[in-house]
């Protein structure tokens, strides 16, 4: 059984195929150019898929940024991350195409799904997801299923307030944890205080690393920030773990930094959370909705 695995990023577009046993290959990355609108973006993926198509792909599980209403594979909402994603029915447009049977679910839920199968949260029923890049996602497990809210849009901790009238954020509002805590806020403060251009977050760390005191300053700010809205998280749902992913939470200094200063900023009580490091990198948004298309098709249980 073979199903091609998108995972789309407000940065970048990932895809591979993964089998039933988790094995992911064929793997490619190419940028999501979202300020090109969400129309472009949607060619974009017909088109990937149409590279793929001839490979015997038997499902598509894609998993993306934005607000997924998973019954019908559409965007409920995206912030101005991906411009014109809103409303995407992403699911009716590629199977009317391909005739592939294609289930969607928001970037971080998948991935929270990704990693309590095959990663770090194995064996984990109730647990958080946050992971930090162009935006800020999140994805609350409660016994092993995704909890969704009332409407479907549950999770978007990216949107949590942690600066009252603070910075604009492309939610259309002001103060958000992603707007000071996100890789993009990061790599901002580290461009407007020294006058560095063009760096990504990787170079932020190699420049710490290199000697750079001012660099390393930014980035204690930066997980003071990442830090303040953890706390929140954990004191609402006292999760016996959070898993932290994306490519900064690779950072030993990053998740380092975390672990030893979580504990003295949680009331006494809630010290029991296990913080772990995303085991599945680059893949688990790929394999969380490899998981789900397998799943939902009966072609494994779990
Ligand atoms: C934003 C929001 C979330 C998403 C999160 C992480 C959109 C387009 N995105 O808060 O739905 O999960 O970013 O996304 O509404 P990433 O781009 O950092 O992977
Ligand atoms: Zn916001």
């Amino acid at each position: 059984m073979k199903v091609l695995g998108l995972d789309i990023g407000g940065t970048y577009i990932k895809t591979g195929i993964i089998d039933e046993t988790g094995r992911v290959y064929e793997t490619g990355e190419i940028p999501t150019n979202a300020h090109l609108g969400g129309q472009v973006l949607m060619n974009r993926i017909l088109e990937i898929i149409g590279e793929y198509k001839d490979k015997d792909v038997n499902l598509i599980g894609i998993s993306t940024a934005g607000q997924v209403d998973v019954k019908t594979g559409s965007i409920i909402h995206a912030t101005d991350n991906i411009p014109g994603w809103t409303g995407m029915e992403i699911k009716r447009i590629i199977e009317e195409k391909f005739n592939i049977p294609t289930w969607v679910e928001n970037d971080v839920n998948a991935a929270a799904l990704g990693e309590a199968v095959f990663g770090a949260a194995k064996g984990e029923k109730s647990f958080l997801c946050v992971t930090y890049g162009t935006g800020i996602g999140g994805a609350i497990v409660e016994n092993g299923e995704i909890y969704r809210g009332a409407y479907g849009s549950a999770g978007e901790f990216g949107h949590i307030i942690t600066h009252v009238g603070g910075r604009a954020c492309t939610c259309g509002g002001n103060g958000c944890y992603e707007a000071y805590a996100s890789v993009t806020a990061l790599i901002n403060d580290v461009m407007k205080q020294t006058g560095m251009t063009g760096i990504t977050g990787r170079d932020v760390f190699r420049i710490m690393e290199e000697g750079n005191r001012d660099v390393q300053k930014i980035i204690d700010n930066w997980l003071d920030e990442v830090l303040a809205g953890l706390v929140s998280l954990i004191h609402i749902f006292n999760p016996s773990c959070i898993v932290l992913g994306g490519g900064v939470m690779n950072q030993d200094y990053s998740i380092e930094y975390i672990r030893s200063n979580i504990k003295s900023r949680i009331m006494q009580n809630y010290r029991k959370v296990a913080v772990k490091k995303a085991l599945l990198g680059n893949h688990a948004g790929l394999l969380g909705a490899a998981f789900i298309a397998l799943k939902a098709s009966g072609v494994i249980e779990i």
